[in-house]
Formats: structure tokens, C-alpha cells, sequence
């Protein structure tokens, strides 16, 4: 059981907002640029903050943790109107929020109180849970209002965050700031030799893509057909970030909280690194690699071996969407980028080498008779559809949640085994879409009720009024 190191401190103090306001003059008109030259820029470089951790619960303890949460616009705000209509937003603080953690088998709660001055939600990504709590649209929190979750973890340990996930809003709630980690742990990944002390050798890199205005504030640009792009890349909420390495070996957990750009992360010379973990957790073994493609709302876990005194340059390198060059350059998906300098110290700790295998993973088979469903993406349109909060889905007990956010490349069909062990709940609806969070705000999205099998078609029956 591992609590948070007595040297974590918030993502954003007003230091990290001050750089980015200056990080905010210098890029505003900036193109975007090949990350060459990074080396070269060290002194400007500032130190990569990560988030506060709030621990899980250690084993003596009752196995139940609250947590408090408190989406507003950072204090004394009002005061400098000046600044703009649209500050950035935070959870308990000035921008993101705080990491927590929870192990498998543990009970969390959330009091979630609504400081901003419109209707928000937290959504749990990734998280399996009764739909209930899950966060989505259908859960708003009205200003000053709360709302109080609670489940217990019934999944292995991953990378997993949270978002808000309002009707219509979730771009610019996301893009504002909104957003921390939720990181699972369990028995299973603690007893394997991986780097796990956070924000020693277990760092987060949440990853966004934003545009400053004049006066450093976040301004919202003009849309590409995947959404806004950004020429600034923050890391947990910092410009041109350092990384100062003191292990060996460094497990970095990416997660792509952009609103639209994908990211195909890799180092420069083709640095060879371990992806250990993605979306769900721990892979079966390590598998190395020189590149990892994460779309907006994806994670994954990498470890990257270190040699004192060395620095490596965490890029994100052009990525082939399978779409046409025009629309890879609107996409983003020609840029390159630095994303995080990493530099090691004279003096390397030595780790653990990795281990040979990881998780054991649950073969998933198709069960005798599976409800096909198909899906198609296309014109902003799922199956020729907006969203209607009046048309649902059913599909039979329980849930395990829909991890499949890849871009799909235009006429390539592919097939999800989703499986639905648990929550039924025939009154409250889980949410598919996709996270291009703008293509999501217009309608990009859809619903399901997940039910006891055998009552699939009362239930529709009941939803549609007949
Ligand atoms: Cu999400």
C-alpha cells in the first residue's frame, strides 16, 4: 500500500499559472514547430509538477474513502475581469485537479460540490461502475449544487481519469481545465517490480493541446473538422516541462486529455521504450516499442530506461490517421511535437529490471448467442443519428465499459466484444461516444440501458411510452 510522497504538491500553483501566462505571450502566434532544438532550450524549461495524490486506503484502515471535489473557477477571480471573460477552471484548484487512488476492493465516495456558475458533471473514464454514478449527462449538478457517488473498485489496477461530461459543454469544461486521474491499484500490480512511487520514479503526464489568447488565457480557436487545435502543449498544466529522472527506469502514465488531437508519442533516435500498460490496465507482458498512438481520452503506460546525465525528449511524431494528407494536416496528425524533456541526474537509482509478465488476462470469449449491434460512423451521424436523449438501447445485464476510442479510419469496420457482467439498471443509461469531445457536443454520441437479461424488451417498451 503506497500513500502520496511527502513532496507532492498541487498541479498549478500560482507560479505554474504565471508560466503558463508567459508561456501564453510567447506562443501565441507560434507555429507549431518541429521539436529540434528542445536540447537547446533547458534554462527556459520549467519543472513538471504532478498533481496532489490523495491515497487509497491503507490495509488497517476501513476499506472506504470520500473524497471531496470542487469544480470552480480559481479564487479571487472576479477581481480581474480584465483578464478576460474565461478563466481556466479547476477541481479544488486553479486548473485540473487533484489524483486519486483507490485499490480494487475498496469503496470510494465523492462529494462533488459545484463551484462554477453553469451545470457541470464528473465523469469516471474508464471506471466500472453502476451507471448511477457514472456522471454523465444525465447526472448534472446544478451551480452550488451537489452530488455524491459512490462504488466500489471491481477492476485491476489502471490509469484511468475523470472529466466533466455535460450536455453540450464537455468540450469547453474539458478544454477550461476540468479533469484529474483516477488510478486503481490492486495486489496483482503491487507485487510485480515496476517504478510505482509517485512522482519519483510513476510520473502522470497528462497531455493537452491549447491556444492563448492575448492576455494568457486559454482562448477557444477555430475548429478543424476533429475539433480545436492547439499550438501550446501543456503538461499537467505546465509549458515546456521538465522532468528531472533520479531512477533508471521511469514509468510514465500518459493520458491524452485533449479535446481532439491524437498524440503518436515516442522519443527522438527512436528510443526504445516498454509499453506496460493501456486503457484497462497492465498488458500480459511488456511489449517494446518506439511508438504509442493515443486518441483523445486514452491512456497508457510506458517505462523508459535512463543513463545518468542523458536527455531524452518525450515527441509527439506524425501518425497516419488513415485519412487524406489535407485532412492529416487540419488534424494535426503532420505535427511534431515536444511534449517532455527528460533529464537525468548524475546520479541514477537503480531499478528493478522489468518483469517478463505482467497481468494475467481473462481470455475474452464470445459467449453462445451474442447481440450483434452495428455501428456506423459516419457525417458526425452514429447509424445516421444524432443524439436524442429519448432513444435508447437495451442490452442485457450488466456492464463493462466501452473502451474503444481509436479513430476509426474512413470504411474500416471492426468488431468489440463488449461484455456486460454487472449493474443493471433499466432507469439509468450509459453513454457511447466518441471523444472528439466537439464531435460529441453536437450529437456524436448514444445511449444504453443496461438490463437483467429477459427484460429487454419490456424495458424499451416502458422508455418509448408504449
Ligand atoms: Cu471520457
Amino acid at each position: 500500500m503506497r500513500t502520496a510522497p511527502a513532496r507532492c504538491e498541487r498541479p498549478h500553483p500560482a507560479r505554474a499559472a504565471r508560466a503558463r501566462r508567459r508561456a501564453g505571450g510567447r506562443h501565441r502566434r507560434a507555429r507549431l514547430r518541429p521539436g529540434r532544438g528542445a536540447a537547446a532550450r533547458h534554462h527556459r524549461r520549467r519543472r513538471l509538477p504532478e498533481p496532489a495524490a490523495r491515497p487509497a486506503a491503507r490495509p488497517e484502515q476501513p476499506r472506504r474513502r470520500d473524497h471531496r471535489l470542487l469544480p470552480r473557477r480559481p479564487r479571487g477571480e472576479q477581481h480581474h475581469r480584465r483578464r478576460g471573460p474565461d478563466p481556466e477552471l479547476g477541481v479544488d484548484g486553479p486548473l485540473l485537479g487533484p489524483t486519486l487512488r483507490a485499490r480494487r476492493g475498496e469503496s470510494v465516495r465523492v462529494e462533488f460540490r459545484n463551484e462554477l456558475d453553469e451545470a457541470t458533471t464528473l465523469h469516471w473514464h474508464g471506471m466500472h461502475l453502476p451507471a448511477a454514478a457514472d456522471g454523465g449527462p444525465h447526472q448534472p449538478v446544478a451551480p452550488g449544487a451537489g452530488w455524491a457517488p459512490s462504488w466500489r473498485v471491481r477492476q485491476p489496477a489502471a490509469t484511468l481519469w475523470y472529466h466533466p461530461h455535460p450536455h453540450g459543454a464537455t468540450e469547453r469544461h474539458v478544454y477550461r481545465g476540468l479533469g484529474g486521474l483516477f488510478l486503481i491499484d490492486d495486489d496483482e500490480e503491487a507485487a510485480l517490480a515496476l517504478p510505482r512511487e509517485y512522482g519519483v520514479d510513476d510520473i502522470p503526464v497528462i497531455v493537452q493541446d491549447k491556444t492563448f489568447g492575448p492576455v494568457g488565457r486559454f482562448a477557444e480557436g477555430a475548429r478543424t473538422e476533429i475539433g480545436m487545435l492547439g499550438s501550446t502543449i501543456l503538461v499537467n498544466g505546465t509549458a515546456e516541462p521538465v522532468l528531472t529522472v533520479r531512477t533508471r527506469l521511469v514509468r510514465l502514465r500518459l493520458i491524452n486529455a485533449s479535446t481532439a488531437r491524437c498524440y503518436a508519442f515516442g522519443f527522438a533516435a527512436d528510443r526504445r521504450f516498454a509499453l506496460i500498460a493501456t486503457d484497462g490496465g497492465l498488458l500480459g507482458a511488456p511489449v517494446e516499442s518506439t511508438r504509442i498512438l493515443l486518441s483523445p481520452g486514452e491512456r497508457a503506460e510506458i517505462v523508459v530506461p535512463m543513463a545518468a546525465g542523458e536527455t531524452a525528449v518525450l515527441r509527439s511524431f506524425p501518425h497516419d490517421l488513415g485519412v487524406t494528407p489535407t485532412v492529416a494536416r487540419q488534424s494535426g496528425a503532420a505535427d511534431t511535437l515536444d511534449i517532455l524533456l527528460l533529464r537525468a541526474a548524475p546520479d541514477l537509482r537503480a531499478s528493478a529490471p522489468l518483469p517478463d509478465r505482467l497481468a494475467w488476462m481473462e481470455p475474452l470469449t464470445a459467449p453462445g448467442a451474442p447481440v450483434t449491434r452495428r455501428m456506423e460512423l459516419r457525417d458526425f451521424l452514429i447509424n445516421g443519428r444524432l443524439m436524442d436523449p429519448h432513444r435508447r438501447a437495451a442490452t442485457a445485464a450488466a456492464a463493462r465499459r466501452v473502451e474503444g476510442h481509436r479513430l476509426p479510419a474512413p470504411d474500416v469496420r471492426f468488431r468489440l466484444a463488449l461484455r456486460f457482467a454487472d449493474y443493471a439498471d433499466p432507469a439509468v443509461p450509459y453513454m457511447y461516444h466518441y471523444h472528439l469531445l466537439w464531435h460529441e457536443d453536437i450529437g456524436m454520441m448514444g445511449q444504453f440501458v443496461v438490463v437483467e437479461p429477459g427484460t429487454e424488451r419490456a424495458v424499451l417498451n416502458r422508455a418509448h411510452g408504449h
